[in-house]
């Protein structure tokens, strides 16, 4: 009889990152967990373990790299078991997620200095409700928050924005429909100067980056930020929309072209099965996720942590503890 080492989980399970993370988990990363339940570490077993990291969105290049980083390691460690390769793995994802974590820049808060949060990406991705979960977050800490409607290119975009702001307490600063979004950011940066606002997070239109004057109006929105504290927008987010898979990463890159990107947030990652997006996009494009989406409401938000991340694919509700 072979007793067979338990796979352990390393870090503190997070019940709501796991709720969120419940369908991700039951589809491939539970397929991915149970090819380790196999007697014998063999190709067979790495061809499918590619094929499912494919699967869960990770990527081909980025998908390759971990099975052929998981073969050198079996390889040099003389590893046999099964539980301890797969051990190497969820290893090596959270090294892979690390990479882009280095890259994170400090952040300091600076009293009678409004930190502005830009918050950028493509039509319907999660931009309103990832900035009133933002603003629900700030305000956790103790922050005075302001909101600015910087998406004036559609009615109901203000309107959506008004609604949150009002649920959460938080004032917000629109112009009409239709208006500039840079006579709105010039307001909203002088209404947080005069109020005392720790945190003002703006909001933008969906734009592609095909759309040249658009992002003009982005550089323009930033030159009036700039005009009332240079430092601004301190922090340039860039949400992500978990369900959209690889065409997720590619819309990141092309805006990162145009734009600094600070920090990433994947937004609906509980709509989703495969959610291994998070891999490709610390990979591809090294910039750090920081916080993840999993629902609709404002308190449906984490930040993003990469070794609790990794186990909340891996295990579930408590599971894996010792
Ligand atoms: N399940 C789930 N739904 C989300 C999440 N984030 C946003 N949504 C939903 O996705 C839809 C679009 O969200 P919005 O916040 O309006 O997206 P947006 O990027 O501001 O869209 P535009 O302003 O049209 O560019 C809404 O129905 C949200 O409720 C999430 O983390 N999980
Ligand atoms: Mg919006």
């Amino acid at each position: 009889m072979v007793f067979r080492k338990m796979f352990k989980r390393r870090s503190e399970p997070d019940v709501q990152l796991e709720q969120g993370l419940a369908k991700t988990r039951r589809g491939v990363f539970s397929e991915i967990a149970r090819l380790f339940d196999r007697g014998t570490l063999d190709d067979d077993l790495y061809e499918e373990l590619e094929m499912l990291l494919i699967q869960a969105d990770i990527g081909w290049d980025v998908s390759q790299k971990l099975v052929e980083e998981l073969q050198t390691q079996v390889r040099e460690q003389g590893i046999r078991d099964p539980a301890d390769a797969k051990d190497v793995l969820r290893n090596e994802m959270v090294k892979l997620l690390e990479g882009a974590t280095r890259n994170r820049t400090v952040k300091v808060l600076q009293r009678g200095v409004p930190f502005v949060i830009m918050v950028v990406g493509v039509n319907g991705v999660g931009k309103t409700t990832s900035i009133a979960k933002l603003a629900n977050y700030h305000k956790g800490f103790g922050r005075t928050v302001m909101v600015a409607a910087g998406d004036t290119f559609r009615a109901a975009a203000i309107d959506q924005l008004q609604v949150w702001g009002e649920r959460l307490d938080v004032p917000v600063i629109a112009h009409k429909p239709g208006s500039d979004p840079a006579a709105v950011v010039f307001d909203a940066m002088q209404a947080a100067h005069n109020r005392n606002i720790d945190v003002l997070i703006v909001d933008t239109a969906g734009r592609l980056h095909t759309k040249t004057n658009l992002m003009q109006e982005l550089h323009k929105v930033r030159n009036v930020m700039k005009r009332h504290v240079e430092r601004a927008p301190q922090e340039v987010l860039l949400v992500i929309d978990a369900t959209s898979g690889q065409n997720g990463l590619i819309q990141a890159q092309e805006f990162s072209k145009s734009v600094d990107i600070t920090d990433i947030m994947i937004a609906k990652l509980d709509g989703t099965s495969k959610g291994g997006i998070a891999f490709a996009v610390a990979r591809e494009l090294g910039t750090p996720i920081s916080y993840i989406g999993t629902g609709e409401r404002a308190t449906d938000m984490a930040e993003f942590r990469e070794d609790t991340y990794v186990d909340a694919l891996f295990f579930g509700e408590g599971e894996g503890l010792a």
